[in-house]
């Protein structure tokens, strides 16, 4: 990556960050309503992972905390924050929410809320490709808890027998809602259970983008040559609660929190920036400033003056039938 890269990969982590506080706010504010699961903390992974993938290309699948996967493959970010205030824009107009968002436009393949959904999706999405013969991969980012449920297994059986182009990407921030992880999971490093599927696999620090991009490189290479599946997990760690119904995280310790908070991805980035002189204080500062105005004048002003979704038109989206394109034009 060279230095203009990583400027750009700071902006994009800031953006997703101030995003995301934005859409705390506007919870508190009322303005959203339902589950909300919020990132900070965890951008490096994502960033990290797709800056090594081609955004808008693979297919991209995740769980609930789907907004800045959604927006790093290129969703606009506007009908991104409008969906969650449940507006007529949002990218499913209204109808999903913060858990469900859906841009087949940029191969962004949702935004699922059941814990380890997306895995098999994620193995179809990849069958898809190898039938039809693209150099696409499918990338399915989930968190370390949906390693328990059956479908992990189940599909990196099925991936590696078939050899099929999907790498599962583990954001391991070492908490399932309010379980830590050795209160419930036998094998504490996740990329180890993918030995059992005989999938290779790889661990990286989640919070530095440079260790992330280095292994995310590897793990793409291998998929998108045609060697079959790969697992990567990210040790990483999400600096707010679960979700909004969380707000005091008991569960944790005040020193385990102040320990990961010192390996926050943006500021290790920044740090880096500058002391290789391609950045001063100063100019992020300026950075942060524009980017915080930004949300507010494009983002938030462009939900707030969105329409709600028409009542007349309750049902349609909804299933595929009730869609007069989908039953060929007629209305
Ligand atoms: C099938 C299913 N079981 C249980 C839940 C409740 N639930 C929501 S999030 C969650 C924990 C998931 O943790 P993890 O996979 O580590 O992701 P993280 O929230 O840490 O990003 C659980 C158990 C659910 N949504 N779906
Ligand atoms: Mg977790």
């Amino acid at each position: 990556m060279n230095p203009a890269d990583k400027k750009r990969l700071l902006q994009e982590m800031l953006f997703a960050r101030r995003f995301e506080e934005r859409c705390y706010e506007a919870y508190v504010e009322r303005k959203i309503g339902g589950f909300l699961h919020l990132y900070p903390g965890q951008e490096a992974c994502t960033h990290g992972v797709m800056e090594a993938a081609r955004p808008g290309y693979d297919y991209v699948i995740t769980g609930y905390r789907d907004h800045v996967h959604a927006i790093k493959c290129g969703s606009d970010p506007k009908e991104v924050m409008a969906e969650l205030y449940g507006k007529a824009t949002g990218s499913c107009k209204g109808r999903g929410g913060s858990m469900h968002i859906f841009d087949v436009k940029h191969r962004f393949m949702g935004g699922y809320a059941l814990v380890g959904g997306p895995f098999p999706l994620a193995a179809g999405l990849a069958k898809g490709i190898q039938l039809k013969g693209g150099d696409e991969i499918a990338i399915c980012f989930l968190g370390d808890a949906a390693n328990n449920q059956g479908t992990f297994h189940e599909s990196l059986n099925m991936a590696s027998v078939w050899g099929l182009p999907v790498l599962y990407v583990t954001e391991n921030n070492l908490y399932g809602i309010g379980t830590r992880i050795d209160r419930s999971t036998a094998v504490h490093d996740q990329y180890k259970r993918a030995a059992a599927y005989n999938i290779p696999a790889a661990q990286a620090d989640g919070q530095d983008i440079d260790a992330v991009y280095a292994a995310a490189q590897i793990a793409v290479d291998h998929v998108r040559s045609g060697k079959g599946p790969y697992m990567l997990e990210l040790m990483t760690y999400r600096y707010r609660g679960h979700s909004m119904s969380d707000h005091t995280a008991k569960y944790r310790t005040k020193e385990e929190e102040r320990e990961w908070g010192k390996r926050d991805p943006i500021i290790i980035l920044k740090d880096r920036l500058i002391a290789a002189g391609e950045l001063d204080e100063d100019e992020y500062s300026r950075l942060d400033a524009s980017l915080i105005e930004s949300i507010e004048k494009d983002i938030i002003a462009f939900c707030e003056s969105s329409p709600e979704p028409d009542v007349a038109e309750l049902e349609r989206y909804v299933l595929a039938e009730n869609d007069p394109w989908v039953r060929g034009g007629v209305a």
